[in-house]
């Protein structure tokens, strides 16, 4: 979808069928900017006790730095010199601008159709920086494997809403979504890659891809099995979003879940 096309995405019950929901400029210019201050807080002040990837440093099997910092994980961008920060997760508790948009009733109210129950509970929240010309590419996946390692088979239930703070383009980093994927269920991974959670594309139809462009405080709402990527950001402008992950209330938050790379055998 393009910028052109962003006063008529569809109804929500017809975008509910494709499995995701684009919400054109939900969040108003000035509340966006708030949003897009405390992300840089928030940056500013865990970098400064994490100058990257000196302290509690774990490298996940594809050479990536994640650090633990102030109870969220910052996941270092591979190849970026000087070093930048690819995202930081979980990451709402660290300010109560990012913390008040659990309980907005714009994105619950669209969260509760998707998830398909009244009460909604937190699983996860992260910033995502995707810095002018250094933020990389996240090959097509899908959430679920991820979350299945922690969460097992409720991974089912969880949902994202991803809060643009900066317009989406297609030039630097917008998702391709492909509609309808999440019917499939868990889809082939792709063996040869060394984190063994990457959709393979070879094995997976992702030619009905469509690419979701939007202005900044347009929010995209998909659950966990739909296979998505993002490009690198091969512009001069950062292209950030906040992700609040839903999942129906009373559950765990995956914070607080061991994860458990031997469940991914229980998958395709
Ligand atoms: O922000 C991005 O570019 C990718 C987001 C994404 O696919 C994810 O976090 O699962």
């Amino acid at each position: 979808m393009s910028l052109d096309s962003l006063d008529s995405p569809g109804s929500l019950d017809e975008q509910l069928a494709r499995g995701f929901v684009l919400l054109p400029r939900l969040l108003g210019p000035a509340e966006t900017a708030a949003l897009g201050e405390a992300a840089e807080s928030v940056l500013t002040r865990v970098t400064g006790k994490a100058p990257a990837g000196e302290a509690d440093v774990a490298v996940w099997p594809d050479g990536h730095r994640l650090e633990r910092v102030d109870g969220t994980t910052v996941h270092w961008e591979p190849e970026a010199r000087p070093p930048a920060v690819r995202s930081l997760s979980p990451v709402t508790h660290l300010d109560p601008v990012l913390d008040a948009l659990w309980t907005d009733e714009r994105i619950t109210a669209p969260m509760r159709r998707i998830i398909g129950g009244e009460r909604l509970g937190r699983f996860t929240s992260k910033l995502n920086f995707k810095r002018a010309g250094v933020g990389s590419e996240f090959r097509w996946h899908q959430d679920y494997p991820y979350w299945y390692c922690c969460a097992g088979p409720d991974a089912r239930d969880v949902a994202t809403a991803m809060v643009f703070l900066d317009d989406v383009t297609a030039d630097n980093g917008a998702l391709m979504i492909v509609p309808g994927s999440h019917r499939a269920g868990p889809v082939p991974r792709d063996r040869a890659e060394p984190t063994g959670l990457l959709v393979d594309a070879a094995r997976t139809d992702v030619r009905g891809a469509v690419t979701v462009e939007a202005p900044a405080g347009s929010v995209l709402m998909f659950p966990g099995l739909i296979v998505h990527r993002s490009g690198p950001n091969r512009t001069a402008h950062d292209r950030r979003s906040l992700l609040l992950c839903f999942q129906p209330a009373g559950r765990p938050e995956l914070a607080g879940l061991p994860y458990h790379a031997e469940r991914l055998a229980d998958l395709p």
